[in-house]
């Protein structure tokens, strides 16, 4: 016969157990979620975007079509450098224009005369693409394409002729050069031009003319795995600016077929629709210089390191990705002035980024779904994408509480949502603990992928996160803190 005053203790224990190693079901998906090729995507964070083309030889930025094959000739094109230059920076990928809206192609297209086989480099026989791509595998970067829809050189531009043209172009591109991450549709389309020698002005319906819907479906076809970017997606957005820079709330949601390429509210492209029916992150895209294509010029205009680390908080730090520009000189090299600021550039992350202060540490929580052991608040900081903290169905707030054991001066605060049932934070805080009082340090609407949020720097022992409001119960797989070196985040033009 077990005593009475046991027998309390003994069922909370037993309770305890059961409730610790009992099955509870994870939180049903909130729609719309991420495809496995986005969720790969988003992994990219950081890659290279190259601007090389007849525009780096005519000092142009947008050439008008009527440019001699014979003026691009490179005299030491490298595109191993450019790759190792990348590769350091800590990029995971390039996207190159393989065609900008000129016309000139970097690869030897079947389909046109006006392309490096009837250039002086290598005598015709270079391909650029080719060079790129293998330089890219083998130094295990992605590769991606941009082929502009826009071509100024083209007689067939405006005809329906032109839409197949543009798809033979496409299918090379994607046939002939391995792997594909990405494919870059841009918005700019339709204007004057040289047109075969026309040069006249030709207007296009930017939501009909290239017949979107199947013009994508080869892109399915042939590259199964790469995303899609344009204005409208489908996969991936633009940001909305080409300052790098995402909403401050940044939904990785929108209603695509609101859009097309080249037609699109640039204030919802940055910010995304927190009721949105298709999942399309923001890609923040902008160079390293004030121009797309190098210009001797602007070799004193390469952005800062201070800049850089800037713009990086703004897109990856706001649930974007960071595609930065860096344009190959005449030479056919990256630039020393920018391959030396991204060697800088990379120091500087790793400085930022040297002692993560809440790895492995203990973290507490007032709820967490069905007290499982499966959602515990510990999940947080065991540097696991896989585990997450979250709530019991219909519960939208949450209070975290991260022991950083002993005092600390934090000034950096990075958070993740598990992005694969959705994205659903609306607003949250970030408080210290300082002589006994919680003061907020940080606070925010969206998460996403990834939130970084700087603040003056704080001595503490204990931070506290408190989800205030969400789209439905809160799910977060990650939680970093760090002190930052100050200097980085000093700006001289906090505009540029
Ligand atoms: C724009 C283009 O018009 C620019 O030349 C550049 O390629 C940029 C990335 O996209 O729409």
């Amino acid at each position: 016969m077990i005593r009475k005053k046991f027998l309390l203790p003994v069922v909370l224990t037993l309770f305890g157990l059961y409730s610790c190693s009992r099955e509870v079901p994870p939180p049903e998906p909130l729609a719309p979620v991420p495809a496995p090729r986005q969720l790969a995507w988003q992994h990219m964070e950081f890659y290279a975007f190259v601007h090389f083309s007849i525009n780096t030889f005519t000092d142009k930025e947008w050439g008008y079509g009527d440019e001699s094959p014979s003026l691009f000739n490179p005299t030491d094109l490298d595109c191993r450098q450019w790759v190792q230059v990348f590769k350091e920076a800590g990029m995971k990928g390039v996207i190159l224009t393989a065609k900008h809206h000129d016309g000139f192609c970097l690869w030897p297209s079947k389909y046109t005369e006006h392309s490096v086989k009837n250039s002086p480099w290598k005598d015709g026989k270079g391909d650029v693409v080719k060079e790129l791509s293998e330089a890219c595998r083998e130094a295990g970067l992605k590769f991606g394409v941009y082929l502009s829809p826009w071509d100024r050189n083209s007689a067939l531009y405006g005809t329906p002729e032109y839409i197949t043209y543009y798809r033979n172009q496409l299918r090379e591109l994607l046939t002939n050069y391995g792997p594909v991450f990405e494919v870059w549709f841009d918005g700019a389309n339709g204007g004057t031009g040289y047109y075969g020698g026309a040069r006249e002005e030709r207007k296009i319906d930017r939501r009909t003319y290239y017949d979107w819907p199947n013009t994508r479906k080869i892109v399915r076809e042939l590259q199964p795995d790469a995303v899609m970017f344009s204005d409208a997606g489908p996969d991936v957005r633009w940001v909305g600016n080409e300052r790098g820079i995402a909403g401050e709330t940044n939904w990785s949601m929108i209603n695509k077929d609101d859009f097309a390429p080249g037609i699109a509210d640039t204030k919802i492209l940055n910010h995304g629709l927190e009721d949105g029916k298709d999942w399309v992150p923001a890609e923040c895209d902008v160079s390293i210089r004030p121009g797309w294509f190098y210009h001797k010029s602007q070799d004193d205009q390469v952005k800062s390191v201070n800049q850089l680390v800037d713009i990086y908080l703004k897109s990856q730090g706001r649930n974007g990705s960071f595609l930065l520009n860096v344009p190959p000189d005449r030479t056919g090299r990256i630039h020393e002035k920018d391959a030396e600021r991204l060697k800088e550039f990379r120091k500087a992350l790793d400085e930022i980024f040297a002692v993560n202060l809440a790895a492995g540490k203990n973290v507490s929580a007032d709820t967490w779904r069905g007290k499982s052991d499966q959602y515990a608040p510990k999940n947080l900081t065991d540097g696991k994408e896989e585990t997450y903290w979250c709530t019991d169905d219909g519960v939208k707030q949450g209070v975290l509480t991260l022991d950083l054991e002993k005092r600390r001066d934090v000034n950096l605060f990075l958070v993740q949502e598990y992005i694969p049932l959705g994205q659903r934070v609306k607003s949250f805080k970030v408080e210290a603990l300082v002589d006994g009082s919680w003061q907020e340090v940080a606070r925010g609407t969206t998460i996403g992928y990834k939130r970084i949020l700087h603040f003056p720097t704080i001595r503490t022992d204990k931070l506290r996160l408190t989800i205030e409001d969400a789209r439905a119960c809160p799910i977060l797989n990650n939680v970093e803190v760090y002190h930052a070196p100050e200097r980085y985040f000093v700006l001289d033009n906090p505009k540029h």
